[in-house]
């Protein structure tokens, strides 16, 4: 099965912890503080591989995780980082946030690359807290931690020309005989199952061509393989609406235009809006030309040409047609990026309760950051904790709520009086 959606989940990987660590031998019982930082952990990266038509690499691989960084260790030895995890995906993948629906990336260019999520920093060791009134710091920085996500992964190909067109009428055909491309023809309906993609070379132009399995009455209610694979035009720029002109399998060449049409205006997202040129295929096996005046007839404004896979008539006309219709018509936009995940690095942020009077609660990531790895009971621990408080803006934030001298404070299960 043809797999052009799915939706993956992807974490960035955490920091590695710096350490706390005194340098010890023979003749020092406790040297000077040696704890080495933490490394940092792995991104998450996107990458267009363009080779690939379709998403079936994620069939059965959903879950990527960057490997975190690892703790820093003592002799001041830097934790290892965490190597990067690069997804490869096809040309034209849109990538959502599940949760938000927002478009995080469009993969629009051949060579796109795009660091979804960084991996947190490698917190640093205990050396770099000394200073020379605190020289035995007993404490260091955790790593930052990433968060995981959702993410949809969405293939909308990308192309100049789309061929749609009842089953067998000979779309995979015609991209066949103009472009690079070889794909199933074969004299039943729903040959073709997935897009197929060619490169054409026509008037000193390059345009690229995507087939993709026909379309029947109903088909937006579910009939056939329903109205799925027209995400695979909905970023062309011009259609060429192939129809059995001999009528070969009994239905009528203006009906079938009008049933066409009809489902691409059910499908909506502005396909029925794509420009058209009506190619009137199967014309060897026409005794005369009586199919094909009716149609011009019926639909007197259609741009249209007469061709034959079998014996080439037309197509030359077609590619030209095309060239230089293309010509006029404006290039697609990528999608814009409607969010951006936040950078782990960003600040982090807490929340104050004031429980009873001159009794505060602080709870939040920052202060769980702030306080990870601090004893408490520590005097210079405990400074170092206030400091960064102070820093961080908690401090004021807290005398703004109205803390004064001697209020309790708690943070993470443990009470302590401010005192100035
Ligand atoms: N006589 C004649 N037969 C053609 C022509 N073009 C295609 N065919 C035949 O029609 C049949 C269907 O051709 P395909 O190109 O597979 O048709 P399709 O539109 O891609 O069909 P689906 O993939 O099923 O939607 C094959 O047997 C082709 O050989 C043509 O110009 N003249
Ligand atoms: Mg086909």
């Amino acid at each position: 099965m043809f797999l052009d959606k799915v939706i993956i989940t992807c974490k960035a990987g955490n920091g590695g912890n710096g350490c706390v660590s005194f340098f010890r031998d023979k003749m020092n019982m406790r040297g000077g503080p040696d704890g080495g930082d933490g490394g940092k952990g792995g991104d998450i990266i996107f990458k267009v591989d363009r080779s690939l038509t379709n998403l079936q690499n994620f069939r059965y691989t959903k879950v990527f995780r960057a490997p975190n960084g690892a703790d820093g260790s003592k002799k001041k030895m830097t934790g290892k980082a965490g190597k990067d995890i690069v997804i490869f995906v096809p040309q034209g993948t849109v990538i959502r946030n599940v949760k938000t629906g927002y478009v995080l990336k469009d993969m629009f260019d051949a060579n796109e690359e795009f660091v979804m999520l960084r991996g947190g920093r490698g917190g640093v060791g205990n050396p770099k807290f000394a200073t020379s009134t605190r020289q035995t710091p007993n404490y260091a920085e955790p790593g930052i931690k990433t968060d995981e996500y959702q993410v949809s992964l969405e293939l909308k190909t990308i192309a100049d020309v789309g061929l749609v067109g009842f089953p067998n009428v000979g779309k995979s055909s015609i991209l066949a005989a103009v472009s690079n491309a070889k794909p199933k023809i074969a004299n039943y309906h729903f040959t073709t199952l997935a897009p197929n993609i060619g490169v054409v070379h026509a008037y000193d132009k390059n345009f690229v061509m995507a087939d993709i399995p026909g379309l029947i009455e109903g088909a937006s209610e579910g009939e056939g393989l329903g109205l799925e694979f027209l995400r695979h035009i909905e970023r062309t720029r011009l259609l060429v609406h192939v129809i059995d002109i001999a009528g070969s399998e009994g239905r009528d060449p203006i009906d079938d235009y009008k049933i066409i049409n009809n489902e691409l205006k059910k499908y909506g997202a502005g396909v029925d809006k794509i420009p058209q040129i009506v190619a009137l295929n199967k014309c060897d096996l026409l005794d005369n030309m009586s199919s094909i005046d009716a149609f011009k007839k019926k639909y007197p404004s259609a741009q249209v040409v007469v061709t034959s896979t079998y014996t080439r008539e037309g197509l030359d006309e077609l590619m030209l047609m095309i060239a230089r219709k293309l010509e006029t018509l404006p290039k697609r936009e990528r999608l814009e990026t409607e969010e951006v995940i936040v950078d782990p690095h960003k600040k982090k942020t807490y929340t104050i309760t004031k429980v009873k009077p001159h009794y505060f609660d602080v709870e939040g990531e920052l202060i769980d950051q702030i306080a990870f790895g601090v004893v408490l009971k520590d005097m210079t621990s405990f400074a170092y904790f206030q400091k960064r408080m102070k820093d961080e803006g908690i401090i004021d934030a807290l005398k703004a709520k109205g803390m004064v001298d001697g209020d309790t404070i708690k943070v993470t299960n443990v009470e302590f009086v401010y005192m100035e």
